[in-house]
């Protein structure tokens, strides 16, 4: 590929309600979208899925514009011709960090590569499905009659597992509201780092109820707590936020920190550390699923095609694009069928279309920057 030009669109969607989480309250999603185009005028289109505040990551809006515009566009203009995207890491690898900034580019070079080859996308990576399971991650949401309502809204438009958010003061009484009413379904809980080991109550009472597992509950950067507290439960561990690299993945697998991992593409830095932790996890037999950042409808597309992959066992937190938005920036948008799959595009890339004038529309800030002076 011969790299001609990048554009970089600093975008901010309004959610269709809030999201509460551990670390805040999300209405307003920001991300950096970026535009990557080659000297046979043939676009790539990928996300950094960056908030405006160091809540969930370290990175923002404001720190991956600065390390694309001052250290890593630099270097991306000294190697314009890339072979492939599978060598973009060693070519950033000067840059410490940075990993959802350094996906934003990576993934636009995948979307580019595949549609080089005119290929879709989830079959360049080694993907064997052709439709996914879909979940839904639900907020912390204070009133337990609404609570409900959400979980049987989602249940019965087909979504194959719920998964709800907890924090210190709000485990135990939802789910033991959510297991009366729902004996059965497929229910995890996301902690997002908010316990530590002194909580083992509470772990211990929600070991009692059939979670299929603990998404994150010990510090973020933490594994050798998390294989202290896996000891202690029947109820599979999964790493999200502690998990950033291969590097990690191998430490958590050898100190049987979790028995399950969240992969989400941008917090490692792409697709190609994506499918090196589940290539590692799945010799290791931890099968894993794929996590979500309430992205636009493009950073759905990569998380879609990780999600063919075949050590995917679990449904992934990717839902369709009108649960989070009035209006997706994609053509056409994500769907989930009756029975909780999204049916995987067979068009070259991720798939979809980016609706430039959307795009446009919800954009704060444009940066349009050629790769050839
Ligand atoms: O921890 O998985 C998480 C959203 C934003 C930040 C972190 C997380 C989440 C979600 C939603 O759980 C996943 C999604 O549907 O995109
Ligand atoms: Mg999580």
């Amino acid at each position: 590929m011969e790299l001609k030009h990048i554009t970089l669109y600093h975008v901010v969607t309004k959610l269709r309600e809030e999201f509460e989480t551990s670390f805040g309250k999300t209405i307003h999603r920001h991300c950096v979208i970026v535009s990557i185009e080659d000297s046979s005028d043939t676009v790539g289109w990928g996300e950094a899925p960056v908030d405006d505040g160091p809540w969930y990551s370290y990175e923002t809006i404001y720190t991956t514009l600065n390390v694309y515009r001052k250290f890593i566009i630099p270097i991306l203009k000294k190697n314009r011709v890339i072979e492939s995207p599978w060598i973009f890491n060693d070519i950033v690898k000067r840059v410490r960090g940075y990993r959802m900034a350094k996906a934003g580019i990576e993934t636009a070079l995948w979307d580019l590569y595949a549609k080089l080859q005119n290929k879709p996308l989830y079959k360049v990576i080694g993907g064997v499905k052709e439709r996914v399971s879909s979940g839904v991650s639900i907020g912390i949401i204070g009133n337990m009659e609404k609570l409900l309502k959400s979980v049987e809204y989602y249940w019965g438009q087909g979504y194959q597992r719920i998964k709800i958010k907890i924090a210190p003061g709000w485990d135990i009484k939802p789910i033991k509201r959510i297991r009366e009413v729902f004996k059965d379904i497929p229910l995890q809980v996301d902690a997002n780092a908010s316990y530590s080991l002194s909580n083992m109550n509470v772990f211990k009472e929600l070991d009692k109820h059939d979670l299929l597992m603990i998404e994150q509950p010990l510090h973020y950067e933490d594994l050798y707590e998390h294989s202290i507290l896996q000891k202690r439960l029947h109820t599979p561990i999964c790493l999200d936020e502690s998990i950033k690299s291969i590097y990690d993945t191998k430490a958590a697998i050898a100190l049987q920190s979790c028995r399950v991992i969240n992969i989400k593409p941008a917090r490692v830095g792409g697709l190609s550390e994506s499918k090196l932790v589940h290539d590692y996890s799945m010799k290791n037999n931890i099968p894993v699923w794929i996590g979500g950042m309430l992205e636009t409808g493009i950073g759905r597309g990569f998380q879609v095609a990780l999600a063919t992959l075949p050590n995917v066992k679990y449904p992934s937190d990717i839902s369709a694009s009108s649960r989070y938005y009035e209006e997706d920036i994609i053509e056409p948008p994500w769907i989930v069928d009756s029975k909780g799959f999204i049916h995987v595009p067979n068009k070259p890339g991720i798939g979809v279309e980016v609706i430039e004038k959307r795009l446009i529309k919800y954009s704060k800030r444009i940066y349009s920057i050629s790769l050839r002076d």
